[in-house]
């Protein structure tokens, strides 16, 4: 069998088979619908991520930062009354390093989908607010940004009337956990009603749905998160179908101003920031300051020299967006490979620790499905060396088999026969 190396711009133009998830009727069939899951926040939409605070924290301002689009966004609590979508690219200065060099005809950054909701307030469960009946729009979504205001400005209200993230996280927090009681008091229902009803497959599969739920009541009554439950794959398998918010990875999101994101840039992040550092290590999370208002205003600028002396001026190397979409990245152990040519210059979500087979299947099935092999080289490679040829006369340029680990920032040319 020969290499046959396929030119990758014709691949990207071929539409990607949809995957038609399989009816729920057993739990081999439900275990299958939760790895292809699973694999569509890989290979599809890479990576999409809820928007979740109190009211007038800053969420839709960064959400539009970051997607670019008109999301509304006014000084009064509750002003985002329907959920928003938006896909933001993957903000990757390799990316811009690569383009730089292949001066490729398109550059093609990955994509994160954002859901921007209406503000939470204490009671939303009970039906306080209107945020709780957008709850169910980022069910759906891979991992959750909670935001926290860390401003001090007396002409935006507070719905509290002061700015206390410590205050403010554990109001979110309650509200979601209590969101997820009450899914979680239905589905029981529902799994005592088929334990009772049904046959013994399915008296089978209740008693492993209801197993997995008392586990996570157990934490959701005392106010922790269900992902603090520790449970296995068969487990979270079960309960897949539940979508509980609180099990998804949470990063917090510090939407501080100007002089808190310069502070927190250059290492002195201020005692509000700090506040909430210390809640995201104690849950193993992490969080990132970023300053809405600036992100927004930032956003707004094509020109790449304005854009650089706009971010220097408060000491920054790249949008704060940045940092939050690879915290979102580190959570979810996704990594990022790319594809580089005179043709397209891309980056691609892959899950850390996936195979050269696997990777291959990110672009295309057919990649994965007749790997041979790939060429590989490091990012840092091509910007020591400056080209490929010279990456090759260094020795550097490698061939990979199915068994080679994917590293983080190589850049991939696959072999493969159909
Ligand atoms: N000073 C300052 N104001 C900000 C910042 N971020 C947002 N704001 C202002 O705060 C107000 C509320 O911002 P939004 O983004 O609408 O808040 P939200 O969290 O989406 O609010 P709801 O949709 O009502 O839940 C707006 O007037 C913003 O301009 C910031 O970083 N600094
Ligand atoms: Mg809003």
């Amino acid at each position: 069998m020969s290499a046959n190396p396929i030119n990758l711009t014709t691949i990207f133009t071929l539409q990607r088979p949809r995957v038609k998830p399989p009816a729920f009727q057993s739990p081999a069939l439900l275990s299958h619908l939760f790895f292809i899951l699973r694999e569509a926040i890989v290979i599809g939409m890479a990576l999409n991520c809820g928007i979740v605070g109190l009211p007038n924290v800053g969420k839709s301002t960064i959400f539009s930062a970051l997607s670019a689009a008109p999301a509304e966004a006014a000084n009064y609590p509750f002003c985002t009354i329907n959920p928003n979508t938006g896909i933001a690219n993957v903000p990757d200065s390799r990316l811009d390093t690569l383009s730089a060099i292949f001066k490729p005809e398109r550059s093609v950054p990955a994509a994160v989908e954002f859901v921007d909701i209406a503000g939470l307030v204490k009671g939303a469960s009970k039906g306080e607010g209107m945020g709780n009946q957008f709850l169910a729009h980022i069910r759906e979504t891979g991992v959750i940004a909670h935001v926290v205001r860390c401003f001090e400005n007396s002409d935006i209200i507070h719905v509290n009337n002061r700015v206390d993230p410590e205050s403010d996280i554990e109001t979110i927090n309650v509200e979601l956990a209590l969101a997820d009681i009450e899914t979680l008091l239905k589905r029981r229902e529902r799994a005592e009603r088929a334990f009772k009803t049904q046959g013994a497959s399915e008296k089978k599969a209740a008693e492993a749905v209801l197993a997995a739920l008392s586990k996570i009541e157990a934490v959701l009554e005392n106010g922790a998160p269900a992902r603090s439950a520790g449970l296995a794959d068969e487990e979270l398998t079960a309960v897949y179908d539940c979508h509980f918010i609180t099990l998804k990875p949470q990063i917090y999101v510090c939407n501080t101003d100007e002089a808190g994101a310069k502070a927190a840039a250059a290492g002195r992040p201020d005692p509000l920031v700090q506040a909430v550092r210390r809640r995201a290590e104690a849950e193993n999370s992490e969080a990132v300051a970023i300053c809405g208002k600036f992100e927004a205003e930032l956003a707004g600028i094509v020109d790449a020299d304005e854009k650089k002396a706009f971010l220097e001026e408060l000491g920054l190397k790249e949008p704060g967006l940045a940092s939050m979409v690879q915290a979102c990245y580190r959570l979810l152990g996704l990594a990022t490979f790319f594809t580089a040519g005179k043709d397209e210059c891309r980056a691609w979500t892959i899950r850390a620790g996936d195979s050269a087979p696997r990777a291959a299947g990110a672009i295309h099935s057919d990649f994965e499905k007749g790997f041979i092999k790939a060429e590989v080289y490091g990012f840092d490679d091509i910007v020591k060396y400056g080209s490929e040829a010279k990456i090759k006369e260094a020795g550097k340029y490698r061939l990979e088999g199915r068994e080679y680990i994917v590293r983080d920032g190589d850049v991939m040319f696959f072999k493969f026969n159909v």
